[in-house]
């Protein structure tokens, strides 16, 4: 789904020295530019905070900058520049960009010149874990699907089964706690890392997850989703950890995610399929030492 979401910037102006003839790269003169970017403004919204959107007064800067550095003949080669400027800001998956030259070597009266061209960015994949054991945990899955089919900038490429799974806890698997269902699905997105994990923990609230003081670590939920791996993006700051710092312990999540990419591989940890057989591989010398424990 693409966003309807817009800012629109128009009239940034700087002299630039484009053009085919020889006195247009001596003498320069004015270029006018207007973008349209489209992103999802609604992390911004909620948040109030500028890191959530583009900032518009640094962007004009840019603009200008890219307007007044190394001269081209053609404004269709400085569109492509500026939209490159519009689209290396975080979020932003298409950017309209018109180039205005309003003193064009034209013989004849004219009011303007201009082209526009519209870029997209390039998807970026994701993978996302999700998890449920209250309620009715395929509906909720279910809809958690459908959910981030209808992020914005984002298609679902593939989801595994929903797998029946023992409950994790920080003592280790407890079968008496309620059995989890969990899944993986990959999506194509141009949301920003930290916009879509705005949007997974809106989908979580929305399908009743409690985060009051009061619940534990690795308590039961209705739905949880966390963000495995977005490209081959790493950081860790207070809001977003990336790649997931447990994905590689969790068999419900490496499970499902090598049943739908066979050739998986999380960020330097390596391939999905040998970290799950490692996984597999210590948790049966984990179970043979317990058998074992009381044996002379
Ligand atoms: N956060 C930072 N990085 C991320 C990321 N990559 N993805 C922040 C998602 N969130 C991230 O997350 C707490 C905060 O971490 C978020 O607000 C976000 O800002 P959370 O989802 O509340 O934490 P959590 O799910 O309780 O723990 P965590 O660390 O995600 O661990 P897991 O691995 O999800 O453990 N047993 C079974 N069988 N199946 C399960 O799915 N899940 C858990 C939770 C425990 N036991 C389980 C299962
Ligand atoms: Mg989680």
């Amino acid at each position: 789904m693409t966003t309807a979401d817009t800012i629109t910037l128009t009239g940034v102006t700087a002299t630039g020295f484009h053009g085919v003839y020889p006195d247009e790269r001596r003498d320069g003169q004015p270029f006018v530019v207007d973008v349209v970017l489209h992103l999802d403004l609604s992390p911004a919204a909620a948040s109030d905070d500028v890191a959530d959107t583009v900032h518009y007064g640094e962007l004009a800067d840019d603009l200008v900058a890219a307007i007044e550095r190394d001269p081209v003949d053609l404004i269709e080669t400085l569109a492509e520049r500026l939209a490159a400027v519009c689209l290396a800001r975080e979020g932003v998956h298409r950017a309209t960009v018109t180039v205005h030259k309003p003193q064009a070597p034209i013989a004849v009266p004219f009011g303007d010149v201009a082209v526009t061209v519209t870029r997209d960015a390039p998807l970026t994949r994701a993978v996302i874990a999700l998890g449920a054991n209250l309620g009715e945990r395929i509906a909720a899955l279910d809809d958690a699907l459908v959910a981030l089919a209808a992020l914005p900038a984002t298609q679902v490429v593939a989801c595994s089964r929903w797998h029946d799974s023992i409950a994790l806890t920080p003592e280790g698997p407890d079968p008496s706690k309620p059995g989890y269902l969990n899944g993986v699905a990959l999506i194509d997105t141009a949301l920003a890392p930290t916009h879509l994990l705005h949007h997974l923990l809106r989908i979580e609230r929305e399908h009743g997850r409690d985060r009051g003081a009061h619940v534990a670590r690795w308590a039961d939920r209705t739905l949880d989703l966390d963000l495995i791996q977005y490209g081959d993006v790493t950081r860790d700051d207070s809001r977003l950890t990336l790649p997931h710092p447990r994905a590689h312990e969790r068999e419900f999540v490496l499970e499902p995610w090598l049943e739908i990419d066979p050739d998986a591989r999380l960020g330097a940890r390596g391939r999905v399929a040998d970290l799950l057989a490692a996984l597999r591989a210590s948790d049966r010398a984990a179970a043979d030492a317990t058998d074992t424990g009381g044996a002379p």
